[in-house]
């Protein structure tokens, strides 16, 4: 489906329906909460019920748009909704909560840039693996009407945008960028998105407790160098020397990033006594292939899970795996 023919089949839906539901991902990053925003001022630009579904409150630095406290972390009766799929199409990665609502809506509208999965969506869906973010799908879908807002509307749906576009292409650096996104940003720089306080807000404010988290993080770096691989670890002790929380670490795997020296990166992330959650990083070997060993998933380059295994042991069977799928 072209996008032309995907806005005729949304408009379609927006026309006939009152009521509707959005929803995104469990771990919400940028690109999800801004789609989620943006879409919600245009629904009620046309006098809509509209309802903001997340298993959990957006953190802090969403707070400059003005929308955190929309969101409700649990809804019944959605039996007449449109219910949005944003940022995802595997209706497992919504979380428990979400379950019956997908089972017992109207209809479900899927807009998403990941791989399709094997999921079967009632309704329709529009993915785009080509976009650098939802925020851009979005951007190109909505752009005729956006006009129709207040300036100070426009302003805000514009740096919702602008917040996914920034977050899933790193500012403007990673491979997912194209023309179409610069194009996008210009067009929304034009109704008012402002990029300072986006980026400061997004990648600058970070907390200070957060920042000395991290620099004990960092200091556990070790490399086995005739592998060209490194890891780190965050352990509970940090934790409590920092007197931070596990959400502060949620951009400390962006913090070492792969390289020629380091084509292998994994960060672990000690949840509970021998319980990790592990992110895995790779410029030469599949890292899902090894993710899906222990039950869980992602990227070719990026993937990750969670394992119940004394540390060393835990450490020393990825290491195995990683150096047979070198071979
Ligand atoms: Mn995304």
């Amino acid at each position: 489906m072209t996008i032309d023919e995907f806005k005729i089949e949304f408009k379609k839906s927006v026309s006939q329906n009152q009521n509707f539901i959005i929803t995104i991902h469990k771990d919400p990053d940028g690109d999800a909460i801004g789609a989620q925003f943006a879409l919600y001022l245009y629904l009620k630009h046309f006098q809509k019920n509209v309802r903001i579904f997340n298993p959990t409150i957006p953190y802090s630095e969403y707070a400059f748009l003005g929308l955190s406290e929309k969101v409700q972390t649990s809804i019944s009766d959605y039996s007449n909704d449109i219910v949005f799929m944003l940022d995802f199409n595997e209706k497992k990665r919504a979380g428990e909560k979400v379950k019956n609502i997908f089972e017992n809506c109207e209809k479900l509208i899927c807009i998403d840039h990941h791989k399709k999965t094997k999921d079967t969506i009632k309704g329709i869906s529009f993915i785009d693996t080509n976009a650098s973010s939802v925020c851009e799908i979005l951007y190109l879908l909505l752009k005729d009407e956006i006009s129709e807002l207040s300036a100070k509307q426009q302003e805000k749906f514009a740096n919702c945008l602008y917040i996914g576009l920034i977050y899933d292409t790193n500012n403007f650096s990673n491979k997912n960028v194209s023309s179409k996104t610069f194009e996008v940003a210009k067009k929304l720089i034009n109704l008012g998105a402002d990029n300072n306080l986006c980026s400061r807000n997004i990648f600058e404010n970070r907390k200070t407790v957060e920042l000395k988290l991290l620099g004990l993080t960092l200091s556990t770096l070790e490399e086995i160098k005739e592998k060209k691989l490194v890891y780190f670890i965050t352990t509970q002790r940090m934790l409590k020397m920092c007197n931070a929380k596990m959400e502060h670490t949620r951009k400390f795997s962006k913090e070492v990033r792969t390289s020629e020296e380091r084509k292998v990166v994994i960060y672990f992330r000690e949840l509970d006594k021998n319980k990790y959650r592990v992110a895995l990083r790779s410029i030469c070997i599949d890292v899902r292939k090894i993710a899906e060993k222990f039950g869980g998933g992602g990227h070719k380059l990026a993937a990750g899970f969670e394992a119940e295994m004394e540390f060393t042991k835990l450490k020393s069977r990825l290491l195995e795996l990683i150096n047979n799928e070198r071979k």
